[in-house]
């Protein structure tokens, strides 16, 4: 029996559902909490400020629109900006994706808060040093004992999470980022639409009148006397505002921050990526999520109070009148959408395997593409994190505890498989090999990232050394550790990965040795993967021409345990 038939039989299989008997146990967090100079503010403190915004705006707008003044801004300005109506109603095509996208982003924002949950901390800064958050919705990090990221993350209610587990992120990626592309698609179809009829004349300004529009129309509602409604032929200039932030900033905004936090397109965007940083673009990501939100719940409020009926039947059922149509049509929408809510979160724990196939057939080929950008950002000295969040299960192993006891002076790398020259490596052959040093950032799946300095040997000279056989297509990398729920922890890359510049086997973290914390003896850097494709602890590298018969079949250990993706560049 082989060295590697022996590592192999340690991988375990897994479940093809979510067992929450192995699952990380819950822990809640705290109520979201926004840090505005010094202070903490819990976001519960919105409801009495929208009450008070309330009760003091309708006397004061009823108070203006006494004054001669404001009288005749409001004539001068009814909120009718002067669009010229070139169309009447609303076509089929803009009513099925006024559908579409409110079916998509119900499923996007519940995924993207449940991402959002496995690391519930925002910065500003591009390093996740604890303390330095805006927003946050855990309790602080204890500094009496290590907790790495994956201790950190938080459960939701799965009726409003998906699928509400805690550290589901795996899961909830599958149906973000498919429904992300569903989205797009819609929005694509959107805009080729709205600009190739009239109707985009309904929601983009085209005079500076659309600004005194919207004030004057802002004050009409305040004061409960509403302005004229005729949403069947053009909007008001509030309408108008809201809808073009919508559909022309905040969406585009949303899908460039979404992008912005994958490792290989951040690394591939030179200054543009070290600017708009991970933790700036998910900063902004999220503001992007409040403003959906607060759209929707205003523009549904609105829906309601300006006239129910003739709304609906203006959106759903294409007409204008006041009959009961678009009411039934709204209410059948209602019911596919309250089924779909309802069946979301338990179908994705007992069909874990599934969605995470039906996620790679959707989405998962497309994210893999983005391996073929040549990842090459670097940082300075100045730009490495104060702070690194250690994440993973650490190695426990009597064998290991030994090397470790030893400093790794016995330490041995074993490199075989599909290669010419199978090599056992010592560990001072591998530090007297020419070392490369590159300071790079680190994209944990979780959210957090962080720029270290990184020393080791580039793993195209291993290559050089074993020569992989025309039929190895893929690196296994085992590692001394165990995974989560057991099984050795182990992570499959493409030899391409493995042939790049800045692919390293790193010794060296900062100028000193890697500590056990952070991989120790040694761990892979591959600068166009997330973070869990960095294997920590190696003990031995094979090649392989295909991995399915390896662990659970997935290519690596979160792979098969959490439903990740095997391709991650995003
Ligand atoms: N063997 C092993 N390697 C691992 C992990 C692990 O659990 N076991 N966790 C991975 C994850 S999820 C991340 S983000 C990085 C974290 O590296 P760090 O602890 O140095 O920050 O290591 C990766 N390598
Ligand atoms: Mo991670």
């Amino acid at each position: 029996m082989g060295q590697h038939d022996f590592l192999e039989a340690q991988l375990t299989h897994a479940d093809d559902r979510v067992r929450l008997s192995k699952w990380l146990p819950p822990q809640w967090g705290e109520m979201p909490r926004v840090r505005i100079g010094g202070c903490w503010y819990n976001i519960l403190w919105l409801i009495p400020l929208g009450f008070l915004f309330v009760v003091i705006g309708i006397p004061l707008a009823q108070e203006l629109r006494q004054l001669q003044s404001v009288q005749s801004f409001i004539q001068r300005y009814p909120g009718q900006t002067s669009v010229p109506v070139q169309y009447v109603g609303f076509p089929l095509w803009l009513r099925v994706q006024h559908f579409l996208n409110l079916f998509f982003i119900l499923f996007i924002i519940r995924a993207g808060i449940q991402i959002l949950a496995d690391h519930p901390r925002l910065y500003w800064n591009r390093d996740c040093t604890p303390g330095t958050e805006w927003f946050s919705f855990q309790h602080e990090v204890p500094a009496d004992r290590i907790w790495t990221a994956k201790d950190d993350s938080v459960t939701l209610p799965s009726w409003f999470g998906i699928p509400g587990l805690r550290h589901s992120i795996g899961l909830a990626r599958w149906w973000h980022f498919s429904f992300d592309l569903l989205w797009l698609l819609n929005g694509i179809a959107f805009y080729i639409l709205l600009f190739t009829t009239h109707q985009w004349e309904r929601i983009v300004p085209q005079t500076w009148a659309v600004f005194p529009d919207a004030l004057s129309t802002a004050i009409q509602y305040l004061s409960l006397r509403f302005p004229v409604e005729e949403s069947w032929i053009r909007y008001n200039g509030l309408q108008l505002l809201s809808y073009f932030i919508t559909v022309f900033i905040a969406a585009p905004v949303a899908i460039i921050t979404g992008l912005m936090q994958a490792p290989t397109i951040s690394n591939r965007l030179g200054w543009f990526g070290r600017t708009l940083h991970r933790q700036a673009a998910r900063s902004i990501h999220f503001i992007v999520l409040c403003w959906f939100l607060f759209f929707i719940f205003i523009h549904v409020t609105m829906v309601f109070v300006t006239g129910l009926l003739p709304n609906l039947n203006h959106m759903f059922a294409g007409i204008n009148g006041s009959g009961p149509q678009g009411l039934e049509m709204f209410a059948a929408v209602l019911v596919i959408l309250t089924v779909a809510w309802v069946v979301a979160s338990p179908l994705t724990i007992n069909h874990a395997r599934t969605v995470q196939k039906a996620g790679a057939f959707f989405i998962g080929w497309l994210k893999g593409l983005a391996e073929w950008t040549d990842p090459n950002t670097q940082y300075t000295e100045k730009d490495i994190s104060p702070h690194f969040w250690p994440d993973g299960t650490m190695p426990s192993s009597a064998e290991f505890e030994a090397l470790a006891g030893g400093n790794f002076t016995d330490y041995r790398l074993r490199v075989d498989g599909l290669v010419e020259k199978p090599t056992v490596f010592t560990f001072a052959e591998l530090k007297a090999m020419p070392k490369q040093e590159q300071i790079t950032c680190h994209f944990c799946i979780q959210g957090w990232s962080g720029v270290a300095k990184w020393g080791g040997v580039p793993v195209r000279r291993i290559l050089e050394i074993v020569k992989p056989r025309p039929e190895a297509r893929y690196a296994v990398f085992y590692s001394f550790a165990e995974g989560g729920e057991g099984g050795r922890y182990y992570d499959v890359h493409k030899l391409e990965n493995m042939r790049h510049h800045l692919t390293i086997l790193a010794y060296e973290m900062n100028g000193a040795p890697v500590s056990v914390l952070h991989g120790a003896p040694l761990r892979l850097r591959c600068e166009n993967e997330l973070g869990f494709k960095q294997v920590k602890w190696i003990e031995a590298i094979e090649f392989v021409a295909d991995f399915a018969h390896l662990g659970a079949g997935q290519g690596g250990y979160n792979e098969d345990h959490e439903f990740y993706g095997y391709r991650m560049p995003i």
